[in-house]
């Protein structure tokens, strides 16, 4: 699958969001996500509008945004709309099904009712990933599982990784990963890399940057998620997107190549 094209994977992959998605990312040429962790209605809104034509996914963390509301929301499903990218709220669920069905479909954010995309650890079992699904598959969404994290000293390693293989395999409503590499070649679940960035190496607090060539090309990988690197102090968004996702999409050209 590795070395096949976005747009050939989008005409067969057996979930319709994820051919939306490989669909757009081959339209639009961009296999670049920015994870947008800013905290306020106002700069995630400028920050989706100016990296909205070069990505595919724009990843939030709503529970951040200090002014979050009903009005950001339907904002925000307007830029995605008129740009063409899908949200994916990165909520990393970690409870029973009960309660994540709760997290997931109520309260004061609502998640399933807008975000194409969520996430979830698989620490509880398989039942995470039922509950889930009970919420979102009828509305069309879909999920991934963290199969690994980007910060040093991570746990989700060996068995455990492999244990989110066999669990998204085997359940419909998962499309992919986040991790760092292509886990399997079944279903052709899709893989999203954090922790990618071109200059720095890491940050205070345990995260590590590794290089679109090394997630894309040489680990298979299909989505790089990009950060601070593209919003922090004194950089231009709408210029640091446009430098990440044309790595990105050279990194997979290479990798086709
Ligand atoms: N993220 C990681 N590593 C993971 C999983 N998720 O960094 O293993 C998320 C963070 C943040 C983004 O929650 O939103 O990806 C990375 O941001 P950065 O590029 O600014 O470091």
């Amino acid at each position: 699958f590795s070395r096949r094209t976005y747009a050939a994977r989008a005409a067969e992959h057996p979930h319709p969001l994820a051919r939306e998605l490989l669909a757009l990312m081959a339209r639009k040429r961009t296999n670049l996500s920015v994870a947008a962790d800013v905290a306020t209605k106002a700069e995630l809104l400028a920050l989706a509008d100016a990296v909205g034509p070069h990505i595919c996914v724009l990843k939030t963390h709503v529970d951040i945004i200090s002014d979050f509301d009903a009005d950001l929301v339907a904002r925000l499903q307007a830029l995605a709309e008129r740009h063409g990218f899908l949200i994916f709220e990165d909520r990393k669920f970690a409870d029973i099904g009960n309660t994540v069905k709760l997290q997931y479909g109520a309260g004061l954010y609502r998640i399933a009712d807008w975000a194409h995309i969520t996430n979830c650890h698989v620490i509880p079992g398989e039942g995470i990933i039922r509950g889930l699904a009970e919420v979102g598959a009828p509305k069309g969404r879909a999920l991934l599982l963290l199969a690994e994290m980007s910060t040093a000293g991570m746990l989700a390693t060996g068995a455990y990784t492999e244990k989110n293989v066999e669990m998204a395999v085997a359940n419909p409503f998962v499309i992919g990963f986040i991790g760092s590499r292509r886990f399997t070649e079944e279903r052709d679940l899709i893989t999203m890399t954090p922790g990618v960035g071109l200059h720095a190496a890491g940050d205070a607090l345990g995260q590590q940057y590794r290089s679109p060539d090394t997630i894309i090309t040489e680990n298979g990988s299909d989505i790089i998620i990009v950060g601070r690197a593209i919003y922090g102090p004194g950089k231009d968004p709408a210029a640091e997107a446009l430098r990440y996702r044309e790595a990105g999409w050279a990194a997979y050209e290479r990798r086709l190549a």
